[in-house]
């Protein structure tokens, strides 16, 4: 058990102080957009494991905003970032409090400038995701959400918040064909992964009356480029399926958190999911489920006279994952 309690009320405090600290880095991360467009050098610009793989001075600028103001509000609470975990700080999960946090989810939007980039500010507490605050400053979107307590959309800071899912009750999904999913390319681009994937990808959106294998036609794929974003627009109703291979635990925290409170339904890998769906432990956020790199989450669905919503999210994860190929990751 935690050395350290947190109650209800402790939470709705952190949720406040990481708001104001989203809106804070969110101004830094606009600064920083500026700049990068502003110039033809790609001088602020690195690799991590790859050319595709990028990291800019603004990802760890803002990460060493965020974790001096959570150092100085909250110093017993330990932090995992993306780009201190780059650079070898590395320590273990433990159950005390800790905040998982992405600077700026979706670092190849940032650097083209497509505004699809947020801040994902997640908690994780007893081992398990319990508070998301993920924000796109380019669309002044703030989601939040505390597990237990709901998750909201504010489109704007003076806007009143809504209440996720949007559609209320959330709609019917029969099958992938009427699904809008996102999926993800991805850094890792060996031939292996690129093939699984294309192949994959093939089958969910190609029409078996007109020669595709298995093919599920579904409406259509998305790919956004940020992690966090996707469990939003899961949690918002705005996509109906996400699945990834190969990001993070800091990609996905605050997100979990959000599309969970959104009567969302998180899993993990085909193994994963195969040796749960049939459980208790079905929707469980494990932490081998955060760590574990391979994601699925969808959105809610209604109970109807004939399937409960969980049956029928149950139901769509099953003939995903018969569609779509696993791959290791790297
Ligand atoms: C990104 C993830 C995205 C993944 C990208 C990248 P980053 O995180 O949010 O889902 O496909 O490869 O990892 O690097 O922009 O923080």
């Amino acid at each position: 058990m935690p050395n350290i309690k947190l109650t209800e009320n402790d939470l709705q405090s952190i949720l406040s102080f990481s708001v104001e600290l989203a809106r804070t880095s969110g101004a830094l991360i606009l600064e920083g957009s500026a700049a990068i467009q502003s110039t033809s050098s790609q001088s602020d610009i690195s690799e991590k494991n790859n050319s595709v793989d990028l990291v800019t001075e603004y990802d760890v600028r803002v990460e060493d905003l965020v974790k001096k103001s959570i150092k100085e509000k909250y110093p017993l609470f330990n932090f995992i970032g993306e780009e201190s975990y780059s650079s070898g700080n590395r320590p273990p999960l433990t159950e005390e409090p800790t905040f998982c946090v992405d600077p700026i989810d979706g670092t190849t939007n940032f650097i083209h400038g497509f505004p699809f980039v947020c801040i994902s500010l997640g908690l994780i507490y007893d081992r398990r995701p319990v508070l998301g605050v993920i924000y796109n400053p380019f669309l002044d979107q703030m989601y939040t959400g505390i597990r237990g307590q709901g998750s909201f959309l504010q489109r704007g800071a003076t806007a009143s918040r809504q209440r996720l899912p949007l559609a209320s009750p959330p709609k019917p999904l029969p099958s992938l064909s009427q699904a809008l999913i996102a999926v993800e390319w991805g850094s890792d681009r060996r031939k292996v992964t690129i093939d699984t994937k294309s192949q994959s990808f093939s089958r969910l959106a190609g029409n078996p009356a007109q020669g595709v294998e298995d093919g599920k036609m579904a409406h259509s794929l998305r790919s956004l480029g940020s992690a966090a974003l996707n469990f939003a627009l899961v949690a918002q109703g705005g996509l109906d399926i996400y699945w990834e291979i190969g990001c993070w635990p800091w990609d996905v925290c605050a997100g979990i958190v959000i599309a969970e409170e959104a009567g969302g339904l998180v899993s993990g890998s085909h193994s994963f999911f195969a040796s749960t769906s049939e459980t208790e432990r079905f929707g469980v956020v494990t932490e081998e489920l955060l760590t574990g790199r391979k994601y699925i989450v969808v959105r809610a669905i209604a109970d109807t006279s004939t399937e409960r919503g969980i049956d029928a999210q149950r139901r769509i994860i099953k003939e995903f994952y018969e569609s779509v190929q696993d791959v290791d990751t790297t």
